[in-house]
């Protein structure tokens, strides 16, 4: 079958000196591929990264994940280079017997763990840099932050319970909606927690994802770029609606929240008056107590909803 090639138990890696460069060609392979892949994954690819662009939060997580990806995708492809080069090369022609044994490269050996090891250090420094520049890069940091942006903030205040999230707006009066509206340009604080089970508000295209717990204040900062509108889902099993657990929040421009705001907290007067004080965490204990009083305030036809949607209050 296999005529012309004579069998030889001998590949071409042990040629010696005279033989091809094959970590020079491997390289020249190689560098091309990766420029590609790391222009695509940049000016392609990153623009279409989820949570997209919306907020200062969700670009840096969008940043962040594009620069992960240029870095792998040169590592993943120096790997699969040579694989292909090693099966085209150094493919044993017209035998079926083993190669020379392989005893270990000591310049490859620590050339690798070299390398490996400034990506996975700087990868270290990078994403510790990034949470810190970011204020936190939309997670929760606790009822303490160790990064808080400047300047005036919008405090709102996010209630999870099953299985809906309600939203206080201390300055203004402390009223409570199921709508979740918010401006844009403004440094907005996200005070989370929950009045039952634990929940975890997740913000999609604001990249903000924060657990919300019970008797915890859990603080997350954003600010938004453009109007529009947002999904919110509750990002941590709460029991059965758990996944019913979903709405959408909508980034008005600074004078529109204002008027939404203002109007909001005369519309809900009586019903904050009736709501517990705004505080940063609630007893849930007193939930009960306080469907009652709503009840005999006449402000519900519903008992047992902690917070019925706004609606059913409309005094
Ligand atoms: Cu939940």
């Amino acid at each position: 079958m296999a005529a012309e090639a004579p069998p030889t138990s001998s590949p071409q890696h042990a040629a010696g000196p005279s033989g091809p460069n094959h970590g020079l060609r491997i390289f020249l392979i190689w560098l091309p591929l990766a420029i590609a892949a790391d222009l695509i994954i940049w000016l392609v690819w990153k623009p279409h990264l989820p949570p997209g662009d919306m907020s200062t939060t969700a670009a840096n997580q969008q940043f962040d994940i594009a620069v992960l990806a240029a870095v792998a995708a040169p590592i993943m492809l120096f790997v699969l280079v040579y694989f292909a080069y090693a099966l085209v090369v150094w493919r044993g022609r017209g035998t079926e017997e083993d190669g020379p044994a392989l005893h270990g490269n000591t310049r490859i050996q620590a050339t690798w763990i070299t390398v490996t090891s400034v990506i996975v250090l700087a990868l270290f420094v990078f994403g510790t840099v990034e949470l810190y520049a970011s204020n936190g890069a939309g997670a929760g940091q606790g009822a303490s932050p160790i990064q808080v942006p400047g300047g005036p903030k919008l405090q709102v205040q996010v209630i999870g319970q099953q299985w809906k999230f309600t939203y206080r707006y201390p300055q203004f009066g402390g009223f409570e909606t199921t709508d979740l509206v918010l401006p844009t340009n403004e440094w907005i604080q996200f005070n989370v927690t929950s009045i039952d089970v634990i929940h975890s508000f997740w913000a999609y295209q604001l990249g903000v994802k924060a657990d919300a717990n019970p008797g915890v204040n859990n603080v997350a900062f954003t600010k938004i770029s453009n109007t529009g509108t947002f999904v919110v889902r509750c990002a941590e099993l709460c029991g059965l609606w758990h996944g019913a657990m979903f709405d959408y929040g909508q980034a008005l421009s600074p004078s529109a929240f204002q008027a939404w705001a203002r109007s909001t907290q005369v519309r809900l007067a009586a019903v904050t008056a009736a709501l517990p004080p705004f505080a940063l965490t609630y007893d849930p204990t007193t939930i009960a107590q306080m469907s009652k009083a709503m009840v005999a305030a006449g402000l519900t036809g519903a008992p047992g909803l902690y917070y019925p949607p706004q609606d059913v209050y409309q005094p």
